[in-house]
């Protein structure tokens, strides 16, 4: 789908100044979207997550650990995959409100691609660095889209979610590091050309959502507060954009469409994408990437 077949079908639960906005800037939030009973269902669910946490003592396909993560002081930094590990998740992708907001955006028929539970602990959670997700998993076209909830209000000091606008209609970088190894983020080198001075944060109450498009510049500072910031991720497109690479993060509902019917027709975006390694043979997430060795090649968020 292009802007202009979304922008053609009637808005169910988005003003058009809201659509027009998300298709400018390539993202918008829409503060207080989800009430409070889908937001104690999920807490609910975050809990029982951070329990089966306690037994792990190292990062892995589900559980992605803060270093001095242990039983007794758990400190997530990520659940991958979190529709597949508790059912208040899938319930909430595929059978809430969510799924007529998302056809604002992507189209009458939505497609489900993939979940993340990104939790930015209290005191420390890590700092994400600028990338676009679209390296990671690139598409036939650009009607793909992550939104995120916040299940805590979200200020500056929890380190909100920064979007760079209109750069989802500039360039997509390379995500790989001087080395040539995947690094996961935008290189230092690459910076100068990302207007991140303009970055702007989205900061809302719990129940509020960030939608930005797949190949919009964002990443987000340290949470140096005392509340923690669990921000659970969807990423969702329309149903004639494919998906063209492996995709490390297994769920059992991969590509099920959420809202219409599957599409027998792939749309096709001409502009060029960089594509990621194979990670048939193993992917843990993105900040075992940024984080690590390769992390030596710079881009930190500021
Ligand atoms: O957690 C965040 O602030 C950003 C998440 C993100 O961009 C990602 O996980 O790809």
């Amino acid at each position: 789908m292009t802007p202009e077949d979304i922008l053609s079908h009637r808005p169910k639960v988005l003003s058009q100044r809201q659509r027009e906005d998300y298709f400018e800037k390539g993202y918008i939030l829409v503060e207080r979207f989800v009430d409070a009973a889908w937001l104690e269902k999920l807490r609910a669910g975050v809990a029982r997550l951070i329990e089966r946490s306690r037994a792990e003592t190292k990062s892995g396909a589900v559980f992605d650990l803060e270093p001095g993560h242990t039983a007794e002081n758990p400190r997530l930094r990520r659940v991958s995959s979190p529709n597949d590990e508790d059912p208040a998740f899938w319930d909430f992708a595929s059978r809430s409100p969510l799924g007529d907001l998302l056809q604002d955006l992507l189209g009458p028929a939505v497609k489900f691609h993939q979940s993340k539970l990104n939790f930015k602990w209290a005191k420390g959670g890590t700092e994400v660095k600028w990338h676009q997700d679209a390296p990671f998993f690139p598409h036939t076209n650009a009607a793909v889209l992550t939104v995120g909830l916040y299940m805590n209000d979200c200020g500056m000091d929890q380190g909100p979610l920064g979007c760079v606008p209109g750069s989802h209609e500039r360039e997509v970088f390379d995500h790989y590091g001087p080395d040539g190894k995947w690094a996961g983020f935008i290189q230092k080198a690459d910076l100068p050309r990302v207007a991140i001075d303009k970055a702007e944060y989205l900061c809302g109450p719990a129940g509020s959502l960030t939608l930005h498009n797949y190949r919009t510049v964002h990443g987000s500072e340290p949470n140096r507060s005392d509340l923690g910031r669990p921000l659970l991720l969807n990423v969702m497109s329309a149903a004639d954009a494919f998906p063209y690479t492996y995709n490390p993060l297994k769920t059992r509902y991969y590509q099920q469409c959420i809202r219409g019917e599957p599409a027998r027709l792939a749309h096709h975006d001409p502009r060029p994408m960089p594509v990621p390694p194979d990670w048939s043979g193993g992917y843990t997430s993105i900040f075992e990437y940024q984080q690590g060795a390769a992390a030596m090649g710079g881009g930190a968020m500021m």
